[in-house]
């Protein structure tokens, strides 16, 4: 009988292929991981509070006790966790955002308006004996990015042309409120030959017209999602570039062939320079080679603002995320060859509901992304969907109402700046129904951060976090 049969009889075929893999797995690669993690989200939807977070927690993972569900730390396996930044061009402001929620009274961080980038190195002790043997220690690399979430609705655009974008933007303002938002400019447009010589003078105007409607669908009161073109609402290094002076042609003309230097032509070219040089770029530099990814989605947004606002961040979270395509003909996979493997969808926030609600954020969540979630999964993709707060800004209290108990949260208001305790109300679990929507039942109220320590961070100053954590990246150590 040769040495592996004998093994085989001794601990059984299961153990003795799991050694055989975890062995083939240390000699080809080593003991050191590096991991890149695609935080995505709409804007607001919590990706820079979440990277702000994560890392001071893992900063901090080798001598606080602040996760307990991620094991390496609760198992006191972290040896010591160190910022890379200071090699990179364009680094993530952590000290900044720290400082920001660690000042008297703490604010936020502000909105993004750039790519910057976070790199941690891990030291650990292997969970592994055999691992162990190899090593005592080993490192995990871990890179996340930070951008603006206004950039992410570019991405649908690589894989339309432009007269499919104009296409799709038609069907999408007759939908109300963008209809009657957009209707001094639609009939702007409508007065417009796009077959007539290029006017670039009036194609400014119209596209200058066209930035102030955006930034008016996306305001607090309207709440829209999809803005496309990205970057005409946010254009980071490129505000003022010709490239940006685009929209989409809501009639556009029955064309067999478009004439040379027309309006059309025009608009078609910047078009198809701006995905080529702006979009693909972005994507090829930043979201290619990306191995796990974390969807943040503001559930709460969705409810407060009605069913237009739901529907308009269901489309825009579908689009991205099919854009994505995880598959292995997926139009993203041909172009830039991400590996990955793992999608958490996190509904963000969750502090500004009581903790009774969580499990239904995590049902409402998935009436959002149940379209985007079951093409990901039919990829054989492991998906989870959660609830977390980055950073915990409420606690929770109770009051009596009619002789009964009800559960209260109790914060300090982000408009007011007054400490309050209030009944934030119920997370639906099914679609609500017209009635419902029309009914302001859902106003989940915006809370100012607490305060958050520099050293000392507890499990209290987050909710699931380090679940969040443990299922990212809990396999490699
Ligand atoms: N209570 C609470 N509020 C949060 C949390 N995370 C984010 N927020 C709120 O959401 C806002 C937006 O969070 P950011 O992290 O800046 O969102 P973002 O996705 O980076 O936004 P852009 O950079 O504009 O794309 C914050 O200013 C807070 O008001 C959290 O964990 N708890
Ligand atoms: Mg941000």
């Amino acid at each position: 009988m040769g040495l592996g049969s004998k093994l085989k009889n001794l601990i059984g075929e299961e153990l003795l292929d799991d050694i055989q893999h975890q062995l083939k797995e240390v000699a080809t690669q080593g003991l050191d991981r590096h991991l890149k993690i695609a935080v995505t989200g709409l804007s607001r939807s919590g990706k820079t509070v979440f990277i702000t977070s994560l890392v001071h927690h893992l900063l901090e993972a080798n001598q606080s006790r602040s996760l307990p569900f991620f094991e390496v730390a609760s198992d006191q396996r972290i040896i010591s966790v160190k910022n890379l930044n200071s090699s990179s061009d364009a680094p993530f402001p952590l000290q900044q955002s720290i400082q920001s929620l660690g000042q008297e009274p703490p604010s936020w961080p502000e909105s993004t308006t750039g790519l910057s980038e976070v790199k941690l190195a891990i030291k650990y002790k292997p969970a592994s004996r055999l691992k162990r043997l190899v090593n005592d220690t080993a490192t995990l690399y871990l890179d996340i990015i930070d951008y603006p979430g206004e950039w992410l609705l570019d991405l649908p655009l690589l894989h339309l042309n432009f007269e499919q974008w104009c296409n799709k933007q038609q069907q999408l303002f007759t939908l109300e409120p963008r209809a009657t938002l957009a209707k001094n400019w639609i009939a702007a447009q409508n007065t417009v030959d796009w077959c007539s010589p290029a006017d670039e003078q009036l194609l400014s105007v119209l596209s200058e017209e066209y930035t102030k409607l955006l930034h008016l669908l996306r305001n607090d009161e309207n709440a829209l999602s999809m803005i496309q073109p990205g970057r005409c609402v946010l254009p980071g290094e490129l505000a003022s570039s010709p490239l940006l002076q685009l929209f989409p042609i809501l009639q556009p003309p029955s064309l067999s062939s478009i004439p040379e230097g027309s309006m059309y032509q025009l608009l078609q070219q910047r078009y198809d320079a701006y995905r080529e040089k702006i979009v693909k770029r972005f994507y090829r530099e930043h979201f290619s080679r990306f191995d796990r990814q974390v969807v943040l989605v503001d559930c709460l947004k969705a409810l407060n603002h009605g069913k237009p606002c739901f529907d308009d961040m269901k489309l825009a979270l579908t689009d991205i995320l099919q854009s994505f395509n995880y598959g292995p003909s997926g139009f993203l996979r041909r172009l830039f060859s991400p590996r990955i493997d793992k999608v958490l969808f996190a509904s963000s926030k969750a502090d500004h509901v009581t903790a009774n609600q969580h499990h239904n954020l995590d049902k409402f969540l998935e009436l959002i992304i149940q379209d985007a979630q079951r093409d990901i999964r039919f990829e054989g993709i492991d998906t989870r969907c959660m609830a977390l707060a980055s950073i915990r800004s409420t606690e929770s209290a109770e009051a009596v109402l009619d002789g009964q108990t009800i559960s209260c949260l109790k914060g300090i208001n982000k408009t007011t700046n007054e400490t309050m305790a209030l009944f934030p109300g119920e997370v639906p679990t099914e679609l609500p129904t017209e009635q419902d929507w029309n009914s302001s039942r859902f106003r989940f109220l915006d809370f100012a951060p607490k305060k958050l320590p520099q050293t000392d961070l507890k499990p209290a100053h987050h909710i699931r976090l380090d679940q969040a954590l443990e299922y990212l990246t809990g396999d490699i150590f």
